[in-house]
């Protein structure tokens, strides 16, 4: 596979510093290395130009905390990975998750101007489901999925055009935190998410055999991985930690059934904060995560 990387250094949709370190510590753990040692052709790209808060106005506008930046950001993001080949995989590396807005609309438009119908893979603690007027913080990674599906901000619901991801090819993991009137919206929507209870209930290789069946008519697959839908004993080096995550082996088996289906098409890895982690370990962990998804083999 020829796999492109981009880092996306944004951490001005979270509500702390450090993320935008994230690309850095993904480098040092040797993500490059590790899919070409399983054969893969790859091709980093270095990472897109994104403004640092000390040198911005924050401020609220409509409810978003530092929007025009990330409305920016986002655009350049979406241009950037839309331009690479249809026969690329990308592998996009936050920052925040915020980021995923631009990731996932260029990923769908890759190859082909008008968008081709993509299913998304939200491996996350949290639902990012959230539109400025339901968001409790203004945090606009708190909101990615709610804007490509078309609520909230219309630049940053527009980066596609025409394209919109549909609520239906949407799959939620993972999930333990979801606010009260993002529950409302998910719930409006009819977003498929399976909750940390769900994944204790059925176990992952029945959410993977369900997540494929929902996603069978999407010609791409992306996945979109937040560092903090692992435990924070497994991933401790994120900003908005929730107890009672994915296991270390439930988030390879997750990625390598994900493999084995042959559909994916694209990966975010988000949320990595080195100022919070020890030694490392969170983007060691994360690259993984990638090294499964692109196949690493334990025999
Ligand atoms: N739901 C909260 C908010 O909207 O502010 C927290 C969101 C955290 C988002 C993280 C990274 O996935
Ligand atoms: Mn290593
Ligand atoms: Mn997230
Ligand atoms: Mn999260």
């Amino acid at each position: 596979m020829n796999i492109s990387i981009l880092g996306i250094p944004m951490d001005l949709g979270a509500g702390r510093r450090g993320v935008d370190m994230g690309p850095s510590a993904l480098r040092n753990a040797h993500l490059a290395a590790h899919l070409r040692r399983l054969g893969h052709t790859v091709t980093d790209l270095g990472d897109m130009p994104v403004p640092i808060p000390e040198t911005v106005d924050k401020h609220l506008t409509g409810g978003l905390v530092f929007l025009e930046q990330i409305q920016h950001t986002s655009q350049l993001t979406t241009q950037r990975v839309a331009a690479l080949g249809a026969d690329v995989f990308p592998i996009t590396l936050g920052g925040d998750h915020s980021i995923s807005m631009g990731t996932v609309t260029g990923n769908a438009l890759r190859g082909q101007p008008e968008g081709v119908r993509t299913g998304v893979i939200w491996v996350d603690a949290h639902s990012d489901y959230n539109t400025p007027q339901s968001s409790p913080s203004g945090n606009i990674h708190g909101m990615p999925v709610a804007h490509l599906t078309g609520l909230g901000d219309p630049v940053l619901c527009g980066l596609g055009g025409a394209w919109q991801l549909r609520a239906e090819d949407i799959v939620m993991v993972g999930i333990r935190s979801v606010d009260s009137l993002e529950r409302e919206l998910l719930r409006e929507a009819g977003i498929k998410a399976y909750t940390m209870k769900d994944v204790d209930q059925l176990g992952m290789t029945r959410i993977h055999a369900e997540t494929m069946e929902r996603l069978s008519g999407v010609e791409r697959v992306h996945v979109s991985f937040d560092a903090d839908a692992l435990d924070p004993s497994v991933a401790p080096g994120v900003g908005t930690p929730v107890p009672g995550g994915l296991t270390y082996r439930e988030g390879h088996l997750l990625m390598e059934l994900l493999c084995e289906s042959g559909r994916v098409t694209s990966m975010d890895i988000v949320e990595v904060n080195p100022v919070l982690d020890t030694h490392n370990q969170t983007a060691e962990v994360m690259v993984g995560m990638a090294a499964s998804l692109l196949g690493q083999r334990i025999l």
